[in-house]
């Protein structure tokens, strides 16, 4: 169904097929969820899961997004009154990046994980996990310092976030899978249902391509960018004429980050992409698809340097409403 195209279209993973296809007869007022450690501004990490709940919101769904300040406190990003302060402005932030207001319920995670029911069903969990199995949930999360006990419960509190916000659908980048997983095996033991779920893909690194692009280390892109910033950095990205991933990075495949900033940000959010060129470079190239975008870069009928520029002005039109809101924030 379109429903269902709708769903996993742009996903990397969905859990299960089946469940997914249950869940696309009947989107109307169903439940999918987001959860994001308070960072105070939107980067493209954020961006990316920001599309498929507006497109989840298109079709129907309710949307749930979390403002987890307490697992972002679990994993170190600050003093819990700093994250607090920071929770506040993301979701004025979410929201003029295209999250509409009227169907998209904010929560703090802060608002209900501190009650004793959800603490009492917390050390349930952490009764019937593992340490190495939280942890290695845990590991493509938290940064590379040692695992810490606040690390261990923090995937066990997201499991139990899924049973709190009742969500039919939890959402997230790849790197949310083994959390999810955990949640999946490990949520019958107190009654609950699993969810569905859905993860997205990732970037890769803006100026290499290899492994994941990032806020903490290397080239990232958030809605703080001003123009000028923004189009050096898609200027200097790695961009072969390829989409193909080229194995020579290290023993790591080296991906295209043009393209797939064109394939999960801008063909998700414009009917169709024009790419403009002066007269005597061809004129202007117009695509309805990613795809065939991706042929023309292949085949050379579309330089690099022209794709970039596009690439450049279509991220710059989707942040710039977030950047409006965060100038004023500080004014
Ligand atoms: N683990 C996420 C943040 C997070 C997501 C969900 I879904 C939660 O229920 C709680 C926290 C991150 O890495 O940002």
């Amino acid at each position: 169904t379109d429903a269902y195209e709708s769903i996993t279209r742009n996903t990397a993973e969905v859990v299960t097929n089946e469940e997914i296809h249950a869940l696309a007869e009947s989107p109307e007022n169903r439940r999918a969820y987001v959860g994001y450690e308070p960072s105070g501004v939107l980067h493209v990490g954020h961006m990316l899961t920001a599309n498929k709940l507006i497109e989840l919101q298109s079709i129907g769904f309710d949307i749930i997004v979390l403002l987890a300040d307490v697992h972002a406190y679990l994993n170190g990003k600050g003093t819990f009154a700093e994250i607090r302060e920071t929770a506040s402005q993301m979701r004025e932030q979410f929201i003029a990046y295209g999250l509409d207001s009227d169907q998209t319920e904010f929560i703090l995670g802060s608002s209900f994980q501190f009650d004793e029911e959800y603490i009492l069903d917390l050390h349930a969990l952490e009764a019937e996990t593992s340490l190495a199995r939280s942890n290695r949930a845990m590991a493509a999360i938290k940064g590379d310092e040692t695992a810490t006990v606040a690390h261990a419960v923090y995937p066990l509190m997201q499991a139990l976030d899924i049973v709190y916000l009742d969500v039919d659908l939890a959402i997230g980048g790849t790197e949310q899978r083994k959390v999810h997983m955990l949640a999946r095996d490990t949520l019958p033991s107190i009654d609950a249902d699993a969810p569905a779920c859905l993860h997205t893909p990732l970037i890769a690194d803006l100026t290499t391509g290899i492994g994941k692009m990032s806020s903490s280390s290397g080239v990232s892109i958030s809605i703080e960018d001003d123009t000028t910033t923004l189009t050096k950095k898609i200027e200097s990205a790695y961009c072969p004429p390829t989409a193909t991933p080229d194995p020579s990075g290290e023993g790591e495949p080296r991906y295209n980050p043009v393209l797939q900033l064109f394939e999960y940000h801008v063909f998700p959010r414009f009917d169709d992409v024009v790419i403009e060129r002066r007269e005597k470079h061809g004129g202007d190239l117009s695509y309805e698809t990613y795809d065939s975008l991706e042929a023309d870069l292949e085949s050379g009928d579309l330089h690099p340097a022209d794709a970039k520029e596009a690439l450049a002005a279509y991220l710059d039109t989707l942040i710039e409403p977030g950047r409006a809101k965060v100038r004023d924030e500080r004014k």
